[in-house]
């Protein structure tokens, strides 16, 4: 699933984008999409490695995209948000650094995406309505694709988001492939300035989704310091590092997905996975092969096995669970596929 970090022009986007992936995107291609890797940390890896002490170790992680700014008099606005219509989860970026509008730009963003979802569903509809006119043979499937999406528009109209609503599987297969944005889970990060007094506050102020006020201009700088250095720096200066690790899993979170496990002499490793996934699924994220020749799933939870302190002694004590196709994962387990 991809990750678009989504804004104005010049709210913070690549900021984010460098100090959650390490990589700078390039600004000669400030129009198109850029994509890197973020890993996401887990206290648990290190904890396994403990255990298994591995060759190798293997860190899962989200693929983020620094979308091209949209400008704030619309210019090519269907365009740059193109880039984007595949992403699975939006991080919205607001500039705060200076002033006080901050909301203000997150609602009026807001609406330039509900907009642009409006006029796809709109067309369709339209089109719909020329089709459903005239004889054809799918004529029925065309009345009732029609029936499902005049709901729906009138949700956008009205500026409901439709991810918080209860759409029927019908519903949600009509729009699937309009990859609209107003479907997609959403976080909000908002760039204050360095010395932002009011950091614990801001989030709660924002309305309808989860929101983190971070001054990111600070935390790219931070992040080029050796930590005494870091250290001596924000007390001189009375500024603070904020949690980036905190930051990718909350994004995580948000997207839907989950972390499980693999572990063993050779390697230990997270994997991303879909919250809700079954072992199948799971067994597919790491090989094709593994979900083709799936017979079942021998799971146990890390806080089991760093309990019991290994392998032998989770068996022992009857910790280890044999489970099947459709077993859905949970947050803290380790899987290991047995397959033909
Ligand atoms: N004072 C202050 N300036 C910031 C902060 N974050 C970003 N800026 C400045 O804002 C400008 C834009 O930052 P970028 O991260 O490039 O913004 P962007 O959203 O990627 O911009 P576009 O790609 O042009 O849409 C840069 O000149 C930054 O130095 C901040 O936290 N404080
Ligand atoms: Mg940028």
């Amino acid at each position: 699933m991809k990750i678009g970090i989504v804004g104005y022009q010049g709210s913070g986007k690549s900021t984010l984008f460098h100090w959650l992936t390490g990589v700078e995107p390039n600004p000669a291609r400030g129009r198109e999409a850029q994509t890197a890797m973020a890993t996401v940390p887990d206290p648990r890896v290190a904890q396994l490695c403990q255990i298994y002490n591995p060759k190798k170790v293997t860190q899962a992680s989200l693929e983020m995209v620094d979308a091209p700014g949209l400008s704030r008099t619309h210019e090519s606005s269907a365009a740059r948000l193109a880039t984007i219509r595949e992403a699975g989860c939006l991080v919205m970026v607001v500039a705060a650094f200076e002033g006080t509008q901050r909301l203000a730009d997150l609602t009026s963003f807001e609406d330039d995406l509900q907009i642009a979802d409006l006029d796809i569903v709109t067309r369709r509809i339209e089109r719909l309505h020329e089709q459903v006119k005239k004889p054809r043979p799918n004529r029925d499937e065309l009345q009732k694709e029609l029936e499902l999406l005049l709901p729906l528009q009138a949700l956008l109209e009205e500026g409901r988001s439709l991810h918080d609503q209860d759409l029927t599987p019908e519903q949600a297969r009509a729009i699937r492939s309009f990859q609209l944005f107003s479907d997609k889970p959403r976080l909000a990060v908002i760039n204050v300035a360095d010395d932002e007094p009011e950091l614990e506050r801001i989030p709660a102020q924002v309305p309808r989704m989860p929101a983190v006020a971070v001054p990111l201009r600070l935390q790219l700088e931070l992040d080029t310091l050796e930590p005494a250095e870091r250290e001596a720096f924000c007390e001189e200066m009375n500024v603070r590092a904020c949690d980036r690790d905190a930051l990718v899993r909350q994004i995580m979170n948000v997207s839907g997905q989950q972390l499980f496990f693999t572990a063993g002499d050779r390697e230990v490793r997270s994997w991303m996975s879909r919250r809700g996934a079954t072992a199948v699924e799971a067994a597919a994220a790491i090989h094709t092969d593994l979900a083709r020749g799936f017979i079942r799933a021998e799971v146990m939870t890390c806080a089991d096995l760093v309990r019991c302190g290994s392998e032998r002694e989770v068996k022992a004590r009857n910790l280890l669970r044999k489970e099947h196709k459709d077993y859905v994962i949970q947050d803290d387990d380790i899987l290991l596929i047995q397959h033909n």
